[in-house]
C-alpha cells in the first residue's frame, strides 16, 4: 500500500496496520467506524487475501458494507456473543486510555461491541491525544419520543456537574436531524472540559431518553498511536 498521503491520513494507516497485525487467525473481531476503522478494514482485507480467517461483527451499516465489498465475511454480535479484540477510531483519549467516541454517530453498537470483546484497542492519529477530555463534543444518543424534554433534562443535570460547557445541540445531517443506525437522535454536548468522566456518564445514562453516551471509561485496553511521520507508539 502507499503512503504518498498527508500526513494524516499516514498517521491513520500506520496506527491501523500496526493494529491489523495484532489479529490472529480464526479471531472474531470487532470493526469500528469512521476513517481511521477504515483503514483498518483496508489492512485487515489484505491479510485476508493472504489467508487470514476471520469474522468480523461491523459497528455500523457503513463499515458493513466498507468489509463485505473488502472480502471480510461478518457475521452478527447474536452469531458472535463475545469477540476476541476489537479495534476501533476515537475522537479523544487521555492518558488513562478514557475516550470520547460518537462524532460519527456509531457510539452506541461500538460500546457495546467494545464490552462485548476480550481486547478493545483503539487506533488514532496523535492529534486525539488530550490531557482531559471534553474539547470535543460530547455525543449523547436519544430518543426521538420527546427529544426536546431530554435536551432540557440533560441541560439541567449539567448545572450540578464541574463540566465548563452546559449546551446539548441535536446534530443535523443537512436540513434534518442525523438519525442512527439504530433510528435516533443525537445530542452534541458542548461541555469543553469534563472533570469527573465517570460520574458523568452514569448520571447521562440516567435520564429517560438517554440511550447512550460517547464516554468510554474502562472500556479501552490499548491505544494505538499514529504519526504523520509513520511512527507508531502504542500505550
Ligand atoms: C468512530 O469514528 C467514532 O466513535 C469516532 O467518533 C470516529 C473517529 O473517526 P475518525 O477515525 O474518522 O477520526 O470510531
Amino acid at each position: 500500500m502507499t503512503l504518498d498521503l498527508p500526513p494524516i491520513d499516514i498517521a491513520k494507516y500506520v496506527a491501523a496496520k500496526r493494529a491489523a497485525d495484532m489479529v490472529e487467525d480464526g479471531m472474531k473481531v470487532g470493526l469500528g467506524t469512521g476513517s481511521t476503522a477504515a483503514w483498518l478494514v483496508r489492512c485487515l482485507a489484505e491479510r485476508v487475501q493472504e489467508g487470514l480467517a476471520i469474522k468480523g461483527v461491523p459497528t455500523s451499516q457503513r463499515t458493513a458494507r466498507l468489509a463485505q465489498e473488502a472480502g471480510i465475511e461478518l457475521i452478527t454480535l447474536e452469531e458472535a456473543r463475545w469477540l476476541d479484540i476489537t479495534i476501533d477510531g476515537a475522537d479523544e483519549f487521555d492518558g488513562e486510555l478514557n475516550l470520547i467516541k460518537g462524532g460519527g454517530g456509531a457510539h452506541l453498537q461500538e460500546k457495546i461491541v467494545a464490552t462485548a470483546s476480550d481486547l478493545m484497542v483503539v487506533i488514532a492519529d496523535v492529534g486525539k491525544a488530550v490531557d482531559a477530555l471534553g474539547a470535543f463534543p460530547l455525543p449523547v444518543e436519544v430518543l426521538q419520543f420527546g427529544w426536546r424534554t431530554t435536551q432540557m433534562l440533560i441541560e439541567e443535570m449539567l448545572v450540578s456537574t464541574d463540566v465548563l460547557g452546559r449546551s446539548a445541540s441535536l446534530r443535523m445531517g443537512g436540513q434534518t436531524p442525523f438519525v442512527t443506525d439504530e433510528g435516533n437522535y443525537v445530542l452534541d454536548l458542548h461541555l469543553h472540559r469534563i472533570g469527573h468522566a465517570r460520574q458523568l456518564t452514569l448520571m447521562l445514562n440516567q435520564i429517560p431518553g438517554v440511550v447512550e453516551n460517547g464516554l468510554f471509561i474502562d472500556i479501552c485496553d490499548r491505544v494505538v498511536i499514529g504519526h504523520g511521520d509513520g511512527r507508531v507508539v502504542v500505550r
